[in-house]
């Protein structure tokens, strides 16, 4: 999955500063670890009481425990032991929770501060141990996500021995802002295999993000096997498909299963995307008979927008539609169905309001609930329809309407949490039709200020979305969304109070040990003090 062998990876250490050991010699100088501290994290948690007389430190002998009979909280236990090994060479056995003289992280269901809630936790660290309180398996996951930011990032294996793994001491409360915290993952313009996203879920179940929206289909590519319509994985998605003819490639339903599983068990929510009316060049391209003169159009692999549509009047666009609708429902056991609805050029105001009353009533009849991004609202749907705001200004007349209605809204301003915008005028990567977004106009705004008359109780929650264009691989998918995402998901999880540049760009600066242990090709914006 990742390129890179040890070598090279050693030589990125160097460029950046670390000090680094040849392969096999004794290892080098090994920096005092500097001391962490509980509000060390990102996102920033709601409350941290540091305990300076307290550490915990990590030893060959401690146990993971975790609440006896719960399959969910064991399994989170086995991730962090699987995530802990590694770096620190010990057993970490996972076992249940009991009194116990042995220095232990106990994972424990149960027992918490009443505000952390159904995603929340709590966080205890002594010297005997670190306990992790929450009332779900959601909880005690994102409090081990916390737990792997206060340990010391890992130096190269050689030294590890030498390596003090304390947690410094106190308590951390903390839980959510909204409830919703996405990142898109564009695969039509360029498709992106399952080892690809599995690598991005594993980024982002980091920053406590939530939902995993995926754009799988669009003019340059249908990315999902649909089985009543067996062409358009195979030839949409086919040799030749993707912007420039270079992004082939589809999810088979195991692939996309195999997807929903892995964004599961790191406690996310995929949320598929079949984009339509417009934005269905490689379904039309796929079979003429979806097209309202019968005539196949050729396929497309420049970056042009708004020229397709569905044939509304006919009826078997919506024969079409379902079966997709159904499929894709069956296969989905997250919430919602995103059925785009955006930059309908080629359909008129009726046209859209047509082929939307029809296609609204599909996405509940199996079972899902609709989000669309905020044209949708032109139709105004129902209030259960979440509409994804991704305008670049800062009012929208819809947009307040639906939110005064009781529609839910995800904000994803374009001219801030846009990943695929250009970082500035060099950035080799990205589009700039949004503006340039540095790390501070991503962190630089507030989902619930952002649109006059779109407030705290309209806001479900924000996503970055990360349209794929210009992107070819992980590596381009990593730079564009490091060291930005991390600042979209503070702005999802942490209180509006704490927001501050000053201290996110200090706690962004010490994520970078890490980043280069994951070997994650980020960005190192001058904006920003690396560590
Ligand atoms: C706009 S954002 C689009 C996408 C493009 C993106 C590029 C949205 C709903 N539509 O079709 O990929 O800009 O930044």
């Amino acid at each position: 999955m990742r390129r890179r062998n040890t070598m090279t990876r050693l030589l990125v250490i160097a460029a950046f500063g670390l000090p680094f050991a040849l392969p096999g010699a004794a290892a080098v100088a090994v920096p005092a670890a500097p001391a962490r501290q509980l509000s060390e994290v990102i996102p920033a948690p709601v409350e941290t009481r540091p305990d300076a007389r307290d550490t915990f430190t990590l030893r060959p002998q401690t146990v993971i425990r975790t609440s006896p009979g719960s399959v969910a909280a064991l399994q989170v236990g086995r991730q962090l032991a699987e995530t802990l090994r590694p770096a620190t060479g010990y057993q970490l056995p996972v076992l249940p929770v009991r009194s116990t003289p042995l220095p232990e992280i106990a994972l424990v269901l149960g027992g918490t501060d009443g505000r952390v809630g159904r995603e929340g936790y709590q966080l205890d660290v002594t010297r005997r141990g670190v306990t992790i309180r929450a009332s779900t398996a959601a909880g005690l996951f994102a409090g081990t996500q916390t737990l792997r930011q206060l340990l010391p990032a890992r130096i190269e294996a050689p030294d590890r021995q030498r390596t003090t793994w304390a947690v410094p001491g106190g308590r951390i409360v903390d839980y959510p802002r909204f409830a919703y915290r996405g990142a898109m993952l564009d695969l039509a313009r360029h498709f992106h295999a399952v080892d690809e996203i599995t690598a991005y879920v594993d980024l982002l179940s980091q920053y406590k993000i939530n939902y995993l929206h995926l754009h799988l289909t669009d003019d340059q590519g249908w990315r999902i096997q649909i089985d009543s319509w067996p062409k358009l994985a195979p030839v949409g998605g086919g040799p030749g498909t993707g912007v420039d003819g270079v992004g082939p490639g589809y999810l088979t339903k195991a692939d996309y299963q195999a997807v929903v599983a892995y964004a599961a068990a790191r406690h996310i929510t995929v949320v598929p995307e079949i984009d339509m009316p417009g934005h269905t060049n490689a379904a039309q391209s796929t079979y003429p008979e979806l097209n309202c003169d019968g005539v196949a159009p050729p396929p497309r692999t420049d970056i042009e927008v708004g020229y397709s549509s569905l044939c509304i009047d006919d009826e078997l666009t919506y024969r079409f539609v379902e079966d997709v609708i159904r499929e894709i429902a069956e296969i989905t056991p997250g919430p919602f169905l995103h059925i785009g609805g955006d930059e309908a050029h080629a359909t008129t105001d009726d046209e859209y309001r047509t082929f939307m009353q029809r296609v609204l009533p599909m996405v509940a009849k199996y079972g899902k609930r609709v989000s669309g991004w905020n044209e949708i609202l032109q139709v105004d749907p129902p209030t259960d329809v979440v509409a994804q705001f991704w305008g670049t200004g800062t009012t929208d007349a819809d947009l307040a309407e639906a939110a005064a209605r009781g529609n839910k809204v995800v904000m994803s301003p374009a001219s801030k949490s846009y990943l695929d915008m250009k970082y500035d005028a060099n950035t080799r990567l990205g589009l700039r039709w949004a503006g340039y977004i540095e790390v501070s106009d991503a962190y630089g705004w507030d989902p619930a200020r952002r649109v006059t008359g779109v407030g705290e109780d309209a806001v479900l929650g924000v996503e970055a979305p990360l349209w794929s264009e210009t992107l070819r691989s992980l590596d381009d998918i990593e730079y564009m969304a490091f060291p930005r995402l991390p600042a979209i998901a503070e702005l999802g999880w942490s209180t509006a109070a704490s927001h501050d540049w000053e201290s996110f760009r200090a706690r962004l600066g010490k994520q970078a040990p890490r980043w280069r242990l994951q070997e994650v090709d980020f960005y190192p914006s001058p904006q920003v003090p690396w560590s």
